[in-house]
């Protein structure tokens, strides 16, 4: 049975080739996704043909795309293939993409997610031409029913001149009614509070209020969102989770944290995974999450009876998960919520329910510096995503990483970062396989020694010394002794040699 009730919309239906006809050079489009999760399935991927046949012809076609994060081979994928993208923004992380972006063929703005899609809402990157949406269901009465994503999607279709739906049977009914859509959000100065006193808070509606002449195409799709198994938890993993867990645990005992914890937000990753599949196997109770995805892990959360809010923009499922998520959502919809990202990173409720988040990172610094982004300073990975959103704004925000990169041969704690996205004033704790820094209320020489000591792999921790030791030795501030001529010599070393070990 078709999911368009509503006739109005059905006689907009179209082929996905017709529908990416309205896309020409040069415009900017907006994309659902996030994650891999409610990306248009078919659209992308005709413009990509067409854009392939324009430049077979010599002619010029490349766009600007602007989702709400990472999407999939179908789409990212498909239009960095035929260098169809100009501009990227706010974040990816599809192996292709990330090529063209580090060969130079894209250009891509890292933007914070909460404010992505208000920038471009207020004009900052030119007109936004058209809004490529997926969707779960069009009702009767013209209620169109957002899919396992929200992301930018309300901005795109505020911000575009023309609006395509690509409507997708294989997104499951029972979602109905698990989205919280708030026609609140505004720009300067007309902002108003964001009334979610508690993870949990349900604000706004269950739809989208779409503006129907805005509407050239509806497209009938009915194809999985890009699911990707997890690894198995490796030993490391377990540790690095533990040692979180514990930290965790010590906050409670101390009166610091209250006995369900805070909110969590759980970064992208198999660490992060980790980490809420140790929290299935602990003693907390009655926990609460404000984060950007819904992992597998909060998923069993969740089964268990441990997690009984959830908030989030979208999902991030291993595909067996998926599976149950489509079979069970209307049961999941009584404890998950999906926001647009503009609230569910906003940095008011995350700084006013006091945030626990947990992200990964690159690099770390021996003074709590931390690149999340670029390798080797220069080379893009995926992008500063919803991290910046909560690391700043969270009441307490650590990072997790393996404490090595590339075998051994990269120290994931170096003397300076090679990049900054997450400064020293924003970096609570940090956790590697090692042990667990815990830099709140230390001056940058007292988090020196933690870093080092409970952090780094042994195979560094005196070559980190040396190099502090002389920096300490030889400079006349104090305050945070650099050796500027040397601080990257670790990367320097690497690219020359292969390793970071001297
Ligand atoms: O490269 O795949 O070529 O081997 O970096 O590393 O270990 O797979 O890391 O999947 O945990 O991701 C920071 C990227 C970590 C992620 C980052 C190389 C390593 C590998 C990836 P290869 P891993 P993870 C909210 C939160 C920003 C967004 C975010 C991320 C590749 O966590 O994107 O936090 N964060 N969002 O070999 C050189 C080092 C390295 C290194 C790792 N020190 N030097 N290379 N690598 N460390 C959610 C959203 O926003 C959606």
């Amino acid at each position: 049975m078709s999911r368009i009730a509503s006739e109005k919309y059905r006689s907009k239906v179209m082929s996905a080739d017709d529908a990416a006809r309205f896309i020409k050079n040069g415009m900017n489009v907006g994309v659902s996704g996030f994650t891999g999760s409610g990306y248009p399935k078919a659209v992308p991927q005709a413009l990509a043909k067409q854009i392939k046949e324009a430049h077979d012809k010599g002619e010029e076609f490349m766009i600007g795309v602007f989702t709400g994060a990472s999407t999939s081979p179908e789409l990212d994928g498909a239009l960095a293939d035929v260098d169809g993208i100009k501009l990227r923004m706010p974040y990816q992380s599809d192996p292709d993409m990330r090529k063209k972006i580090n060969d130079g063929v894209s250009y891509y703005v890292d933007a914070h997610l909460s404010h992505s899609g208000p920038q471009v809402w207020a004009g900052h990157y030119g007109k936004m031409d058209v809004a490529v949406i997926e969707v779960s269901q069009i009702k009767e009465d013209g209620k169109v029913i957002p899919s396992s994503s929200v992301g930018n999607n309300i901005s795109w279709m505020r911000a575009a001149d023309k609006i395509i739906l690509e409507v997708n049977a294989w997104q499951s009914e029972g979602l109905e009614g698990m989205h919280d859509i708030w026609y609140g959000v505004a720009l300067p100065p007309n902002r108003q509070a964001i009334p979610i006193l508690k993870a949990g808070d349900r604000i706004g509606q269950t739809w989208y209020d779409i503006p129907f002449e805005k509407v050239v195409a509806v497209v009938e799709t009915d194809d999985h969102d890009r699911n990707s198994p997890f690894k198995p938890l490796d030993e490391d993993s377990k540790k690095i989770a533990g040692y979180y867990l514990d930290f965790l645990v010590n906050e409670v005992k101390h009166g610091r944290l209250p006995e369900n914890l805070l909110p969590l937000q759980s970064g992208v990753g198999n660490i992060a995974n980790a980490v809420l599949s140790g929290l299935l196997n602990s003693d907390f109770e009655n926990l609460t999450s404000y984060t950007e995805v819904i992992q597998d892990g909060m998923v069993d959360l969740i089964d268990a009876g441990k997690l009984v809010a959830a908030s989030a923009t979208a999902f991030s499922l291993s595909p067996e998960y998926a599976t149950k998520m489509n079979d069970n959502a209307a049961e999941y919809a009584k404890t998950i919520i999906l926001r647009q990202q503009d609230i569910s990173n906003h940095p008011e409720p995350i700084r006013r329910l006091g945030v626990l988040a947990c992200n990964g990172l690159i690099e770390a610094d021996i003074y709590g510096n931390v690149n999340s982004t670029h390798i080797m300073g220069t080379k893009m990975q995926n992008g500063i995503g919803g991290s910046g959103d909560f690391t700043r704004n969270a009441y307490i925000s650590a990072f997790v990483t393996p404490s090595t990169a590339k075998g051994g041969a990269i120290s994931a704690i170096v003397p300076m970062v090679s990049h900054h996205d997450h400064t020293e004033h924003d970096v609570h704790v940090i956790v590697t396989e090692q042990g667990l820094a815990d830099l709140r209320g230390l001056a940058p020489r007292q988090r020196v020694k933690k870093i080092i000591d409970n952090c780094a792999h042994p195979d560094y921790r005196e070559q980190l010394w040396d190099y502090y030791n002389r920096a300490e030795a030889s400079v006349k501030s104090h305050h945070t002794p650099h050796i500027l001529r040397e601080c990257h010599d670790f990367h320097i070393r690497f690219l020359e040699t292969g390793t970071m070990k001297a």
